[in-house]
């Protein structure tokens, strides 16, 4: 593949470092230890990200999670070149553009069943404050206003909003930010290392926890529950799969009782477990998917919801000047980010990524596997082209060897990888061959090995 400009590393260290790191108060980072000893990034091409000095450094992550297709992709960077150009901006209320239409039926036709028209956000914090808001706006139409309880998971993670904290359950977002939403549950998280340590894919056991609902129902009663949320695989805290047959087992409560089943595939969309939603690996039809990040590879800001046709069909009523869903953003199906999605999809379909990704889980699962018995760890768990590593904490800090990890990782062993608490998470681009994934399994042993 050839990056669309080739990155000169004198050129981008002349012009990309910066003289003052003082003014930007980073996110999710801890700002004052960066500032000592910054890990700047001033490019990027294919697999690697390129730091001011011109360090080639494997990127681990796809960026956040988001550049599914790799860096600097010429399809991609031409399209929103080319869009920048013909038409920079327009409105979403009340107006529209072509490619926005586009991505939007593309975007349905890679979704199953009925999931069949598409909201767009600008991330994935909007997109499920967006899935929320449609969720009781809903039950108001359909005369059953009394459904206003929502509920999310333990160490779910749905993004920064005042919705997603409320319905996640990560206890720093819950800590620090007020009372959060009334009328939200959590069913428990699924994770227990005493029965599914080391497993590659979906463990076995934890089927059951799934009929927690149950409980939540009976303790509520499903007349006052809107919607149930959940990541069919959680990233954030730590890359938890779902145990096997517990997605369809929780479709089944919900629609015993009538609640709308969430699926939040921020992470999980657009080929991260090898298929365009997990919901088609589970072979789960929720009744909305939120997506962002991959769905144009992390170029430009977009998230989005795809809701079930019986869904949007409830608020298609009342006179037809009147607007039907109170709600949406300046930026919903911005043309960039629409041209770069129309472009992405494409290059998804034309490498056959996710197949690709299919394909190669067990020999990535097997290779991450290699990893067991090096010092302190406690657990690695695999999926699609996921991996998580729990490490054993220093006496005096949890979470300080993963910091270590990650910090190293980038100055010692030119890898970048992404920590949460004692955990390593490695999620590539979906373009690594297998010769990288050899790479990155032995960098990550050999920054185990660092920090042990
Ligand atoms: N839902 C899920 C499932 C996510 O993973 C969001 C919503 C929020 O998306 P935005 O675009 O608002 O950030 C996310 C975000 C990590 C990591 O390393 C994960 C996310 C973001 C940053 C880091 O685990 N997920």
């Amino acid at each position: 593949m050839s990056p669309a400009h080739p990155a000169s590393a004198d050129n981008l260290a002349r012009s990309l470092a910066p003289n003052d790191l003082d003014a930007w108060w980073l996110p999710f980072t801890a700002n004052r230890n960066f500032k000592k000893n910054p890990r700047m990034i001033a490019g990027a091409e294919g697999m690697h990200y390129i730091t001011p000095d011109g360090k080639k450094i494997l990127d681990g992550v796809a960026g956040l999670w988001c550049c599914n297709a790799g860096h600097g992709r010429k399809p991609i960077v031409e399209a929103i070149q080319k869009q920048a150009a013909e038409l920079d901006y327009s409105p979403a209320f009340q107006f529209g553009h072509p490619k926005a239409f586009q991505l939007a039926s593309r975007i349905a036709a890679l979704a199953p069943g009925d999931l069949d028209h598409v909201f767009f956000a600008n991330s994935g914090s909007e997109a499920v404050d967006t899935a929320l808001k449609i969720a009781l706006a809903y039950w108001n139409i359909k005369g059953e206003g009394q459904r206003t309880r929502l509920i999310g998971r333990e160490r779910g993670y749905h993004g920064v909003g005042f919705g997603g904290i409320s319905v996640g359950g990560i206890v720093n977002n819950r800590k620090f930010f007020g009372s959060l939403l009334a009328g939200v549950d959590h069913l428990p998280h699924t994770y227990n290392r005493e029965h599914q340590a080391f497993t590659k894919g979906e463990p076995e056991w934890g089927a059951h926890l799934a009929d927690d609902l149950e409980r939540i129902v009976t303790l509520h009663d499903a007349s006052t529950i809107a919607a149930v949320i959940v990541e069919p695989m959680a990233g954030s805290t730590g890359v938890l799969p779902p145990p096997k047959g517990y997605l369809k087992r929780l479709r089944e409560i919900c629609d015993k009782y009538g609640i709308l089943l969430i699926f939040d595939e921020v992470i999980s969309g657009f080929g991260r477990l090898g298929y365009a939603f997990a919901a088609e690996r589970y072979g789960v039809q929720p009744d909305m998917i939120t997506f962002a990040k991959a769905v144009n590879s992390g170029t430009v800001p977009m998230g989005g919801v795809i809701a079930r046709k019986g869904i949007y069909d409830a608020f298609m009523k009342g006179p037809d000047h009147v607007i039907e869903l109170f709600h949406g953003y300046t930026y919903s199906g911005h043309p960039l980010a629409a041209a770069a999605g129309l472009a992405t999809l494409d290059l998804y379909r034309d490498e056959d990524l996710y197949e690709k990704t299919r394909l190669r889980e067990d020999k990535w699962a097997d290779a991450i596997m290699s990893l067991r018995g090096l010092p302190n760890v406690l657990d690695i768990r695999t999926l699609g082209l996921v991996a998580a590593i729990d490490l054993a904490s220093i006496p005096d800090g949890f979470g300080k060897r993963a910091f270590a990890a990650m910090d190293k990782g980038f100055n010692d062993h030119n890898l970048m990888i992404r920590i949460t608490g004692e955990t390593l998470a490695v999620t590539p681009p979906l373009i690594i061959t297998d010769n990288e994934i050899d790479e990155l399994v032995s960098k990550l042993a050999a920054i185990i090995k660092a920090v042990a």
